[in-house]
């Protein structure tokens, strides 16, 4: 893998001052920040350590209300958000009203409303005979300073979306964005001081790799997304330092078509979500296994809707369908990804070309013939490609989807659903889609994160997506105190004897 791995952003800028930052549709450099070094780091960890304890102290109720009210400067300044995202991503206005601002106004509300539920004290029963009329309690305190390293292809949803229910939770949280989309953090930062969070609380720290690694080194827990191979990395630096950290990582994700599918409905949602963002998203559609009975129809029909889509440099609502890539060495993984594969004897049904124009182009893409020793079905594409392979049976599809190093997402298409479930749980993937796909990840109730170890450790999202930025105490409160407890020094034979009953009835007892 590591051969083949695309070149990180990290590479281009070690030693700079400050980072350019691209429009990637038009290859113009629409602003400057900064990359900040390990002092400068330090010196943000220092006010958000100072900053946090008033901010836990706030409560559930106090730092809702801050939530809340960021909920609607979102909605406020839907435009201006959605056109920062779409500038340094270069993606359509839709995928980031769809995808990103709808994602983030809904965050705000769901982590307000249920950070006081998922993290209420809880009353613990204890069968130890030891611990009888004891009050036991489980708590949830926040973790202090939580480090937050993000993507580029989502800078609000899958970047800033983390930090909302470590605020939440009542940390300080230091943002590490993208070097590439470094822009859509810095106003969302502004938004939240302009909705009363204390100063300090919340900090983007602007810059490259480096950057990230500083970060690491100054907090409490860290929630990194991005590539499998630097996750590895922050996993061994987290270890170094006995600090909790939640991974999402790669996808590869596969959707398997069933004979008795509803055709039109299945491709549909195979041309949109591996097209949707430019296909730069970990759970969308990344590779296609098809039953032979229904291959053609559903081949026929995916080209023809990839095909029809409208790609160009994103103009507001409805200019364009699919924008460009976002990530400047991407296009050379995805032309590698179909180059090959057209060279071991795949077709290309329609694009299969980079863009000649600036900024970062390559076109929708329906690969078919294609099989499991090339990368475009193994590695992360994370493009506007579709391969489509054709199997025998269903056995055969849960074979080759299966056949992965990352488990993030999957589907299935069937009209018969108790079918289609019973696949779905064969499926080795952290979260599987029904007659669906992607439209999971907003379900906040519902968790997501890896099954495997390339697609990343810890999940986001309901319960146990605020509990990872918390340190569980339990409390033990005695409320019936002699001088002295029956089983303390000095051991007596007389009391070694009645123990000893107690014990034998009890354990009787509890069969
Ligand atoms: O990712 P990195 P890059 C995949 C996609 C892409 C590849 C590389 O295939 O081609 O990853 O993209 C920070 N310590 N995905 O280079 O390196 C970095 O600055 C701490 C899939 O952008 O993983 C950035 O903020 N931090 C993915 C973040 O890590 C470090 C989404 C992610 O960068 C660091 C994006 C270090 N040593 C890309 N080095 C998904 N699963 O959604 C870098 N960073």
């Amino acid at each position: 893998m590591t051969s083949t791995a695309p070149q990180t952003a990290t590479q281009h800028n070690v030693g700079r001052a400050s980072i350019p930052v691209e429009n990637p549709a038009t290859g113009e450099v629409i602003a400057q920040v900064r990359n900040m070094a390990v002092a400068e780091v330090a010196e943000l960890a220092r006010r958000a350590r100072v900053a946090q304890p008033a901010w836990e102290a706030l409560g559930f109720d106090g730092r809702g209300r801050v939530l809340r009210r960021m909920q609607r400067w979102l909605m406020d300044n839907a435009d201006k958000v959605i056109t920062t995202i779409s500038a340094e991503t270069g993606k359509a206005y839709e995928d980031a009203q769809i995808a990103e601002l709808s994602y983030g106004a809904a965050a705000f509300e769901f982590w307000a409303k249920k950070a006081p539920r998922y993290l209420a004290d809880e009353k613990v029963r204890s069968k130890s005979i030891f611990v009888k009329g004891k009050r036991l309690m489980l708590r949830y305190r926040p973790i202090g300073l939580v480090g937050v390293i993000g993507p580029w292809n989502y800078p609000l949803t899958n970047s800033f979306g983390d930090c909302i229910p470590a605020l939440a939770a009542g940390n300080a949280v230091i943002l590490k964005p993208s070097e590439i989309t470094p822009l859509t953090s810095l106003l969302l930062a502004q938004g939240l001081a302009e909705c009363g969070l204390p100063d300090g609380v919340f900090a983007v720290a602007t810059g490259s790799g480096d950057t990230g690694a500083a970060v690491i080194d100054e907090v409490d827990m860290v929630m990194f997304t991005g590539s499998t191979a630097t996750g590895r990395k922050v996993g061994v630096r987290c270890a170094e330092r006995l600090i909790p950290v939640s991974l999402e990582l790669g996808g590869k994700d596969p959707m398997v078509v069933l004979a008795d599918a509803d055709v039109e409905r299945a491709s549909n949602h195979a041309a949109y979500y591996s097209m949707f963002n430019c296909g730069q998203t970990c759970i969308s559609i990344e590779r296609c296994y098809v039953e032979a009975p229904i291959y053609d129809d559903f081949v026929n029909r995916v080209t023809e809707k990839v095909r029809a889509i409208r790609q160009g440099v994103p103009a507001g609502p409805g200019s364009v369908d699919v924008g460009s890539l976002t990530f400047p060495p991407q296009v050379a993984t995805v032309e590698r990804h179909v180059q090959e594969a057209c060279e071991r004897g795949a077709k290309v049904l329609t694009g299969g070309q980079r863009g000649r124009d600036k900024g970062y182009w390559f076109e929708p893409t329906v690969l078919v013939d294609v099989d499991h020793d090339m990368a475009c079905m193994r590695e992360e594409t994370f493009g506007p490609t579709l391969p489509i392979m054709k199997v025998k049976d269903v056995d055969e599809a849960i074979r080759l989807a299966n056949d992965s190093e990352y488990g993030l997402s999957a589907a299935v298409f069937s009209r018969d659903l108790a079918r289609a479930t019973a696949v779905a749980k064969q499926l080795n993937a952290g979260a599987v889609t029904v007659n669906d796909a992607v439209i999971n990840y907003l379900a906040l109730e519902l968790p997501m994160g890896g099954a495997k170890p390339g697609s990343g450790s810890g999940h986001r999202h309901g319960p146990g997506g605020i509990r990872k930025y918390c340190r569980q105490q339990s409390l033990l409160i005695s409320r019936i105190n002699p001088k002295r407890d029956i089983h303390m020094h000095p051991y007596t034979a007389r009391r070694t004897r009645l123990l000893g009953r107690a014990l034998a009835i009890f354990n009787r007892g509890l069969k």
